[in-house]
């Protein structure tokens, strides 16, 4: 509709009235509050490990783990700064400690996992267990558990560990959830032995009076030698998926859902000069590259990725991956549990 000069104004003005009583006209925003399909300030964007390292290793220079309390460098989405999102769900970072060092035990609503980037032989303890990590492992630390930090001293082989951590911060923010508290001490006792978790829930076994079908997997640690076992041995059997690969998801063993409920995590592989169809969903993905060289074509840019890189891909952006003259093992989380459990997710293959 045509509207003369007089009712511009007159609305306009009717408008700044009601501005006064914290009340909008929807007319004037519908089609922003309610988009035909998903438009949002996130945009695609890869983070190159080789640059980004020197930073990471500065701020090992500059503060200590204990007095940062986690020493991390967030990865802000380029489109939407001053969020610590990387997403709109979800956040990211990266994660030093070095030799002798630790990161004081807390806990909070925020679920988080860790994936493991580079160096050996620092440990996470969650809830009394404790884990070594290695490069490739995924790591969970379920909501409201006790968690810390460590790395043993040089003299005692301890290298600088670095990892990928992927929290819901932003979701638990939108639901006004979030709490934390301290643990009295920097370190929480440690009550079972290492593998403990693993060896009653990892192993394709239950306790046998395991009753509880927990919303969080109680496996803390899949260990990268063996998912990456399962990936070639799929791979070489060229049981693949023209999208992605070869592709599996970190499950919770005592329900077949996702390890944690808010995060889902997979893990894929694209055998040499695989060559990817192009889809999109509406999970935004954040992807850390584990091995091998390829490309992402992310809404129509290309990516070339290398190990140890992170790249994310938005929501309904299209997306495919390309694998160069290696295979390449690719990381990846989204909120897809959340979106499926609410009715949600939407997925297009082979978009126009
Ligand atoms: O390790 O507990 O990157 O609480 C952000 C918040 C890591 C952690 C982050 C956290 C942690």
């Amino acid at each position: 509709m045509n509207i003369d000069g007089d009712t511009g104004k007159q609305r306009d003005e009717f408008y700044r009235r009601m501005d006064g009583q914290a009340l909008l006209p929807l007319w004037e925003q519908l089609h922003t509050l309610v988009p035909r399909q998903p438009a949002s300030d996130f945009i695609p964007a890869l983070w190159r490990y080789s640059k980004l390292r020197p930073f990471l290793m500065e701020a090992g220079r500059l503060i200590s783990a204990e007095e940062a309390v986690r020493r991390v460098l967030v990865l802000e989405n380029p489109g939407k700064r001053g969020q610590a999102a990387i997403t709109p769900s979800l956040y990211a970072g990266l994660q030093l400690i070095l030799p002798g060092e630790i990161a004081p035990s807390h806990r909070h609503t925020q679920s988080a996992l860790r994936f493991v980037v580079e160096g050996h032989g620092a440990y996470t303890s969650v809830d009394g267990e404790r884990t070594r990590m290695a490069p490739g492992d995924f790591i969970i630390t379920p909501s409201w558990t006790w968690h810390d930090h460590g790395n043993p001293s040089e003299a005692e082989g301890g290298e600088p560990v670095v990892w990928l951590d992927g929290l819901d911060i932003p979701t638990v923010r939108f639901f006004g959830a979030c709490f934390a508290e301290n643990y009295p001490e920097s370190r929480q006792p440690v009550l079972r032995p290492e593998g403990n978790s693993n060896a009653r829930y990892g192993a394709n076994l239950l306790p046998v009076h395991h009753k509880s079908r927990s919303l969080t997997s109680p496996i803390f640690k899949y260990p990268y030698e063996r998912t990456r076992e399962a990936l070639e041995t799929l791979g070489n059997h060229a049981d693949l998926d023209d999208w992605d690969g070869v592709k599996l998801r970190y499950v919770n063993p005592t329900t077949g859902g996702w390890a944690m409920p808010t995060i889902g995590a997979c893990m894929q592989l694209l055998p040499r000069g695989f060559q990817g169809k192009t889809r999109r969903s509406t999970d935004a993905t954040v992807f850390s590259v584990v091995e091998g060289h390829g490309k992402a074509v992310i809404g129509g840019e290309t990516f070339d990725f290398a190990p140890r890189d992170i790249f994310v891909v938005p929501s309904w952006t299209s997306v495919s991956l390309h694998a160069g003259g290696e295979e390449c093992v690719l990381f990846s989380y989204s909120d897809r549990p959340i979106q499926e459990a609410l009715g949600l997710l939407r997925e297009l293959h082979d978009p126009l």
